[in-house]
């Protein structure tokens, strides 16, 4: 078992974030970044705009990351142990390219509540500061919602530039993982990252986010697959798992998928972003 410790468990407490936690080898990571890879290859708008979010439904290696027993336990320190996956992004930041992501926090745009949810970040490559890793502003999950404005900027990953003002930024934290590593982070944490400065490709998967089975989408629909535990809520659609690669019904799916997940990010706004 891998249940958090209690000095991680203070860590998430005081500062929003629990970091480094390590879930599988170098070697599994490459794995996986050749499936990721691969897929680029086979079909090369699959994992583009919209397509990067909830690559789990169509590729196994993805799926078993996000199913991965010790990432579960740990998500289950903070959640307790009734868990659905409500969704993943691939987070990736090719060199000479400028992706960047703003300080924004997560329950900001999302939908669930309440706030029994944690995203885990997941090191595909080694993130650090020169390829552009995670930045927390520590301590911040602990003020209210602050305000957002909508850049809708160049280079921004989010997909409507979501940006929190007035950051002090030698005051965040850098998360420095190594490939098959993972940071957890809180709804409320102000968290951003700038750009990849190095000669590889960054790349960060993303359960965005581990649920409670109390979790509601209020801004639209979510599918969700069981984790661990039992659901007796049954707010959600349950979506199936992937057996093969790049299998069609699973293709339409995430393609369904990802449609609802447009309404929710972009409810109430007139603009269109990444998508
Ligand atoms: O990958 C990044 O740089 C940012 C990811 C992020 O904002 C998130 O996981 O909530």
């Amino acid at each position: 078992m891998n249940y958090l410790s209690s000095d991680q468990l203070k860590q998430y407490k005081d500062e929003g974030f629990v970091s480094p936690i390590n879930i599988f080898s170098k070697e599994k990571a490459k794995e996986i970044r050749n499936e990721i890879e691969l897929i680029e290859n086979k079909i090369p708008d699959e994992l583009e705009k919209s397509g990067r979010y909830n690559a789990h439904l169509i590729s196994p290696l993805l799926d078993e990351v996000t199913h991965n027993s010790k990432i579960l336990d740990a998500v289950q320190s903070l959640i307790g142990e009734n868990i659905l996956v409500c969704g993943t992004t691939l987070f990736i930041k090719n060199p000479n390219e400028q992706g960047f992501v703003s300080y924004h926090q997560d329950a900001k745009y999302i939908g669930l509540e309440p706030l029994n949810w944690v995203t885990a970040w997941v090191a595909i490559t080694d993130s650090n500061e020169k390829n552009g890793c995670m930045r927390m502003w520590s301590g911040s999950h602990k003020d209210k919602l602050k305000e957002h404005d909508q850049k809708f900027n160049e280079g921004n990953l989010l997909t409507r530039g979501q940006t929190v003002k007035n950051v002090p930024k030698e005051k965040t934290t850098s998360l420095i993982l190594e490939a098959g590593q993972m940071s957890l982070h809180h709804p409320t944490v102000v968290h951003g990252s700038e750009l990849n400065k190095s000669n590889d490709r960054r790349i960060g998967f993303v359960i965005q986010s581990y649920i409670g089975t109390n979790v509601k989408q209020v801004l639209g629909k979510n599918g969700v697959q069981l984790a661990r535990g039992v659901d007796e809520f049954n707010y959600h659609e349950i979506i199936s798992r992937p057996q093969n690669l790049l299998d069609e019904k699973d293709i339409k799916s995430k393609k369904r998928e990802n449609d609802n997940l447009q309404e929710i990010f972009y409810k109430g706004s007139d603009k269109k972003g990444k998508f």
